[in-house]
């Protein structure tokens, strides 16, 4: 078989989006099966939109086969992507995996050569290497973690940008909570490599990238605690002192022995979803977890030093505008470190898609608007317009210039007591991090408000007219005047 050149492609969502200006993250995918096919002798490079920060152009990429990765937001521009790589390199072939191919194959009918579902390192060798032919594929689980190979970031075009490693250490998510994806793709059943493995793993990455910050992407990293124990004992005896960021669950709280064992391991920003503050719409979104547990693990979580991360989620049928406004009344009153405010957005494949289509809430599938910034579907309490506007108060409220200064103040008048009394006891809970991002959000979010307003106005118009202006709207995202950030 003659060695192929393989291009992958992770597009970015043409919309606007608050974090991406400074979130450069690759998906774990593309890096997987670009270092697998690396390893048996195909040219690949990976090319992801985010961290490169601009459009690609195809003319600038040749390729005998281009892989497309494309989450739902992503997924338009993936498809007019395909569509030039196709009249540029007809003969070249075109392959959709990841998120949105696997839950919405159809988006990619008419430009793809193959469209594979879910997880796919078992099979993409013998999909370049054309022992594979049917259209559609479906992939195959990884069954032990510790089997994958380490990821070979020099793959990734634009590396230098990436200022936080990614590793991912487990896959799959034994909860279900109705608006999620992550387990229509990765399943239930909880996989993970080993403490070794993931020791291992970050040596290896180490090579690659001089900083010393790594995000487990990890969507509960510690759903076996027993592991992340035995790593974090690893991890202090091998003094290679990295600071490092991850996803839990409010549970984490239950064991405040295992957070400090974190900490000490280097643990400094937990991201967790909350959610909501509200019991019922908790329960509705099958959360399995309470006010109270969020309440408990803010203060356990405080009281060892790790910053909170904390993703709420408006829109939920028993949302109110004053719910909303509690909600960041209860952010600031816990003291949460940083926060997103995402709007409840029907992915096509989850619970909650299937009832709001069912119940005609869906206002339209432009997937570009599927970033969790607007409001797609009708809400049950108020107008998707007061809901996108109360999210944005929202955040103006939390990212205030007033609470800025406030917390700048606060950190400083800390250093100056501690410097006063010799007190090195909690230099390391000073939080410069925080300080930095908090100040970021504010100008970002206040440059984001004004690009929201087409969007809004749209909004507007189709509560008024209760029809959709089907010319307001165009697939790759222009139409309504939502700014994007300019790439070229
Ligand atoms: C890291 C992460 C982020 C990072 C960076 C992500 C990025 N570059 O887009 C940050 C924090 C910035 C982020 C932001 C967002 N994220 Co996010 N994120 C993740 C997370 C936790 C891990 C991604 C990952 O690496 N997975 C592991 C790898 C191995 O999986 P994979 O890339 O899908 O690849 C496998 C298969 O899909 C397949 N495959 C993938 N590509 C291809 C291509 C070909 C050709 C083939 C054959 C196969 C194939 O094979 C791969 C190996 O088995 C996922 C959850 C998850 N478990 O995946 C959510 C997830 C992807 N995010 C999600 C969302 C909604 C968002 C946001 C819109 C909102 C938000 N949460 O802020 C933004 C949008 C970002 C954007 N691109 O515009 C959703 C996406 C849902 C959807 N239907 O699109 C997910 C699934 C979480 C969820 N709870 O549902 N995210
Ligand atoms: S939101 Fe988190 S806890 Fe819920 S199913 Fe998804 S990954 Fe699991």
């Amino acid at each position: 078989m003659n060695k192929r050149s393989v291009a992958f492609i992770e597009p970015a969502g043409t919309q606007a989006n608050v974090f991406e200006n400074y979130m450069r993250f690759p998906l774990m995918g593309p890096l997987y099966l670009g270092t697998i096919l690396h390893n048996a002798g195909h040219t690949v490079r990976i090319y992801c939109e985010n961290i490169i920060g601009e459009k690609i152009d195809p003319f600038d990429i040749k390729a005998d086969v281009y892989c497309i990765s494309a989450l739902t937001v992503s997924a338009n521009r993936g498809r007019l992507l395909a569509q030039e790589i196709k009249r540029i390199y007809p003969d070249a072939t075109i392959i959709f995996g990841g998120i949105h191919a696997s839950l919405c194959p159809e988006t990619f009918e008419g430009v793809a050569d193959h469209i594979i579902y879910g997880e796919a390192e078992s099979i993409i060798v013998d999909l370049i290497e054309g022992r594979i032919t049917d259209k559609i594929v479906r992939g195959i689980a990884v069954h032990d973690m510790n089997d994958l190979p380490s990821v070979n970031y020099s793959l990734l075009e634009g590396m230098e940008a990436v200022t936080t490693v990614p590793i991912m250490t487990s896959r799959g998510c034994p909860f279900d909570c109705n608006f999620c994806t992550v387990t229509k793709i990765f399943g239930k059943r909880f996989r993970m490599q080993s403490p070794e493995r993931i020791m291992k793993e970050i040596r290896h990455a180490m090579r690659f990238f001089r900083t010393r910050w790594f995000f487990f992407y990890d969507d509960n990293f510690t759903a076996n605690r027993k592991r992340v124990r035995e790593f974090c004992d690893l991890l202090i005896e091998s003094e290679l002192d990295i600071n490092w960021t991850t996803q839990v669950r409010s549970d984490i709280a239950d064991d405040p022995e295992l957070l400090q064992l974190m900490e000490a391991a280097g643990c400094r920003i937990f991201f967790i979803g909350f959610e909501s503050i509200d019991n019922d719409t908790l329960a509705a979104m099958h959360k399995s977890q309470t006010r109270n547990d969020i309440e408990k693990a803010i203060a356990t979580i405080r009281r060892r030093g790790i910053s909170i991360h904390g993703m709420f989620i408006f829109g939920e049928d028993h949302d109110t505008p004053e719910s909303m406004q509690a909600t960041v009344d209860f952010a600031i009153r816990h003291h949460i470190d940083t926060v997103q405010f995402m709007i409840l957005t029907p992915f096509p494949g989850t619970q909650y898609y299937e009832s709001i289509v069912a119940q005609n809430r869906l206002i339209h599938k432009r997937w570009d608007y599927y970033n969790a910034m607007f409001p797609v579907f009708r809400p049950a309490t108020m107008s998707p317009s007061t809901l996108q506007r109360e999210t944005l108060r929202a955040y103006e409220r939390f990212y205030s210039l007033g609470r800025l200064t406030i917390d700048t103040l606060r950190l400083l008048i800390d250093i100056f007591v501690d410097a006063l009394t010799w007190n090195f006891g909690r230099v390391f809970t000073y939080s410069f991090n925080d300080i930095f991002i908090k100040g970021a959000s504010h100008f970002i979010i206040g440059k984001y408000a004004r690009s929201y307003e087409p969007y809004l106005k749209f909004l507007q118009r189709i509560e008024e007219k209760n029809v959709i202006d089907e010319g307001l709207l165009t697939g790759e995202g222009g139409g309504i005047g939502v700014r994007r950030r300019n790439r070229s």
